[in-house]
């Protein structure tokens, strides 16, 4: 795994339905993220913020709310990611709400693409994030990133980075879904998305559900993760602005994060919609940031070697 990490906060809402995420850059760095990583030896950076229009708060306009900001706040971020990933360093992108996945995965993508990499994207996450103007009548891009970077969507959007589509949807594996309009269902079946949702961790446990999400990985995978803090049960994640009941607990969201640790193929993160304005004594970013922690190796169990069977 990449030893050298910069953080880059992107401290925007301009694709959320509630407003705040744009504080969570700030929220994550009061929680400690720069020492708990530096304390696995990690080489850290600040990059500080990026900067970009501020939020306009407007109702949609042919469907699309704010869509001239969120396409600049995306290039930006996009280049941001860009020049890290060339650099050999690993970008973690602070949001900001989840449109921004939309200028980091792009990003991600065309570095594998110039490198020859494969490319995996964890997509953790209560929603699909499949969602199309058609579909949604908030308009709020927050609720479309994963579309826009398969192709469908407005053309500013979905050409960030030069190639449409920014990704095959067969790289893609969500995991702790559980909440999807009826429309994006169907749009998220046709791309051929891999999801495994919480009726499928329910029954399967969170131990199968990664090995299938993280099978077939090689010495050659970028792996990508896409971690919104609202994939986390709000009973202990309260700080996100759309939480669902019924998500992972404690113990999954760890687990989870171990094994994909255990791949030593993490290659770039970004932590979404953490809002501290929904938040409790800022007790979500802490958890974020103890969930990094162990998406970087800290294991909670006392042993020498991972346990399998
Ligand atoms: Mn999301």
């Amino acid at each position: 795994m990449q030893h050298h990490i910069s953080l880059i906060g992107v401290p925007t809402d301009i694709g959320a339905g509630a407003r705040g995420a744009s504080m969570g850059p700030e929220a994550l760095r009061v929680a400690g993220i720069r020492s708990v990583l530096e304390s696995h030896g990690l080489d850290v950076l600040d990059r500080g913020n990026l900067s970009g229009p501020p939020n306009p708060w407007l109702a949609p306009a042919e469907g699309y709310r704010h869509l001239a900001e969120v396409v600049e706040w995306n290039q930006t971020l996009h280049e941001a990611v860009r020049a890290e990933l060339a650099q050999a360093r690993m970008p973690i992108v602070l949001g900001g709400d989840h449109c921004l996945g939309l200028g980091s995965i792009s990003a991600v993508a065309r570095h594998c693409r110039e490198t020859g990499k494969k490319l995996r994207v964890l997509w953790l996450d209560a929603h699909a994030d499949f969602n199309t103007a058609a579909l949604t009548p908030s308009g709020n891009i927050h609720g479309m990133p994963v579309a826009l970077l398969c192709g469908h969507g407005p053309a500013p959007l979905t050409g960030i980075g030069g190639t449409t589509p920014a990704i095959d949807a067969g790289v893609v594996r969500q995991i702790g879904i559980r909440s999807v309009d009826a429309g994006e269902k169907r749009l998220v079946h046709e791309a051929g998305l891999e999801v495994f949702d919480m009726r499928y961790i329910d029954e399967m446990g969170m131990r199968h559900t990664m090995e299938q999400a993280l099978m077939g990985m090689d010495h050659n995978t970028h792996l990508h993760v896409s971690f919104d803090v609202d994939f986390l049960d709000p009973e202990i994640a309260p700080g996100v602005g759309t939480t669902v009941p019924g998500g992972p607990t404690y113990r999954e969201a760890q687990l989870c994060m171990e094994m994909i640790a255990d791949t030593g193929r993490l290659a770039s993160l970004d932590v979404m919609e953490l809002n501290p304005a929904l938040d409790v004594r800022n007790r979500t970013a802490e958890l974020a940031v103890d969930l990094i922690e162990s998406l970087f190796g800290k294991s909670t169990l006392m042993r020498k070697t991972a346990p399998r069977a």
